[in-house]
């Protein structure tokens, strides 16, 4: 019997596992657990130390994920109060259900070979493999390497099951593209790209995903294009920010403001030759851009086998992007030890209040920040920084001070790292007045002050593709 034929014998899917209780799975969970067809949905948790206290808390319509979800907790609490949403570690249970999708994250293992840890997400396969039944569809929802679904989760499924992929059952990838504080809207809102790893498991994927879409329409493909679209959005994004950092570098070379390029460029909008100009800023952090490039670098290696036909002894452009955004924590060091120059303070020694930690404005999420790389090279040079952010209260290793002033009192240095809406509202004569200094340095890592200002206030400034103010005399 075909798959289809079996697919068509089961029905419509009615029962669904999601593995994975994080910012991804919970949401997934919620929404399929909303749609009148769909009878229950089973959130899988491991009863793990770290995160089994999760079960219980989903039991009783509470999420546990930090920040603000709209919708998300009412909506839990409607799905468990109805008994459609349920959270269990009993993994058996998969036996029973006509679909099962997969969000379990794929960190980086170190920062340093870029390899994701897939550790935690193949446990998750084998689970699935090891209860699987004909006619059940599979979906990977985690960001992954090009080349997985159809290589190692597959044979994973195939080797735990006995079962065979695309014969006795249905396997897909269909990439997040959640973003915190918008989980449930982007789940319903934005399309959604379903690859199959033949035509069937792409159409009872696509079956699977279209009742919980509001707005989004459904983007069939196969699993590996659905991989690559998934890792080349981020990596363009990625790109384009590369773009104009690297921009904003010229400009300060060349002494002009980059924003003034930025708006002569961006006045082409519109006539269908727009330029996707983004903003240059003082790095790229999170956990989405900083390693999806690396994913699709992997994936056309190992997919590609030999066959890329690329300009011999060039690095990858997308590499490339990576190590200019990543350069930029390094060129805002270089910002603030020539302005401390310029002021004759040495940096040993010297209070720096860095202002901003989070890699996002407004946001409190602190993953891969520049801000790290940048805080360390003080360090190093034996500058004394005092770190503030109005949205993080820790992080390992990095005391911080809970209030503005404190980081400002005595400081020979005001850095801007982040575009926190707070620091939109600083004040150069208080600055001033807390620095206690004739001259404080003030470096804006994300055009978050007006250089005259400051600069007429006895300031000296610097600020990311401000060529045209970087090297300004110095007002007494
Ligand atoms: N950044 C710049 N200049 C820009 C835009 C961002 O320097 O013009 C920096 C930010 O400061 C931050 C980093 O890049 O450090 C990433 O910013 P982001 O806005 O891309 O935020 P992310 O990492 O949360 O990206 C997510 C991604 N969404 C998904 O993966 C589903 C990304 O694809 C989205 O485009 C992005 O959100 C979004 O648009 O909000």
């Amino acid at each position: 019997m075909t798959l289809d034929a079996i697919l068509k014998k089961k029905g419509p899917i009615r029962t669904i596992g999601v593995l994975g209780m994080g910012y991804v799975g919970i949401p997934a969970a919620a929404l399929f657990a909303d749609v009148p067809q769909y009878e229950r949905v089973y959130g899988f948790q491991r009863d793990s130390p770290s995160s089994g206290y999760k079960i219980a808390m989903l039991n009783r319509g509470e999420s546990p994920l930090q920040g603000v979800e709209p919708g998300l907790e009412e909506l839990l609490l409607k799905v468990t109060a109805a008994q459609k949403f349920v959270c269990t570690s009993d993994f058996s249970r998969i036996a029973e259900l006509d679909a099962v999708t997969l969000s379990i994250q794929t960190p980086f293992l170190n920062k340093e070979d870029l390899l994701p840890d897939f550790s935690a997400l193949f446990d998750g396969i084998k689970n699935v493999g090891r209860y699987l039944q004909p006619g059940m569809l599979v979906v990977l929802e985690s960001t992954i390497t090009p080349g997985t679904t159809i290589g190692i989760a597959r044979e994973l499924l195939e080797k735990e099951s006995g079962l065979k992929a695309g014969v006795d059952f249905a396997l897909a990838h269909a990439p997040e593209r959640v973003m915190v504080g918008r989980l449930l809207r982007n789940i319903r809102e934005h399309d959604r790209i379903v690859g199959g790893i033949d035509d069937v498991s792409t159409q009872r994927a696509t079956e699977l995903y279209f009742p919980v879409l509001t707005m989004g329409k459904i983007i069939p493909m196969s699993a590996t294009a659905a991989e690559v679209t998934k890792t080349a959005e981020n990596t363009f994004r990625d790109l384009q920010i590369a773009a104009i950092n690297e921009l904003a570098l010229y400009c300060e070379a060349m002494g002009i403001n980059v924003y003034d390029v930025r708006n002569g460029i961006d006045s082409l909008k519109g006539e269908g030759i727009t330029r996707a100009m983004l903003w240059p800023g003082a790095g790229v952090g999170g956990h989405c851009l900083t390693k999806d490039t690396y994913h699709l670098e992997r994936g056309v290696q190992q997919l590609g086998n030999g066959t890329l036909d690329y300009p011999a002894n060039e690095p990858s452009l997308y590499v490339l992007a990576r190590h200019i955004n990543d350069f930029m924590p390094t060129h805002m060091f270089r910002l603030t030890k020539d302005a401390m120059q310029r002021a004759g303070v040495p940096l040993k020694g010297a209070k720096v209040a860095l202002l901003g930690w989070a890699f996002l404005s407004n946001s409190d999420d602190t993953r891969n920040t520049p801000a790290e790389p940048y805080r360390d090279l003080l360090v190093q040079e034996g500058a004394i920084v005092s770190v503030h952010d109005p949205y993080v209260a820790d992080y390992p290793g990095v005391p911080f001070v809970p209030f503005v002033e404190e980081a400002l009192q005595d400081a020979d240095a005001i850095v801007i790292f982040t575009g926190h809406h707070q620091y939109h509202t600083l004040n150069p004569l208080v600055l001033k007045q807390l620095s206690g200094r004739k001259h404080p340095v003030i470096i804006d890592g994300r055009n978050m002050i007006d250089p005259d200002v400051y600069i007429k206030n006895g300031f000296i400034y610097k600020g990311i593709g401000r060529g045209d103010r970087n090297g300004h005399t110095i007002v007494e």
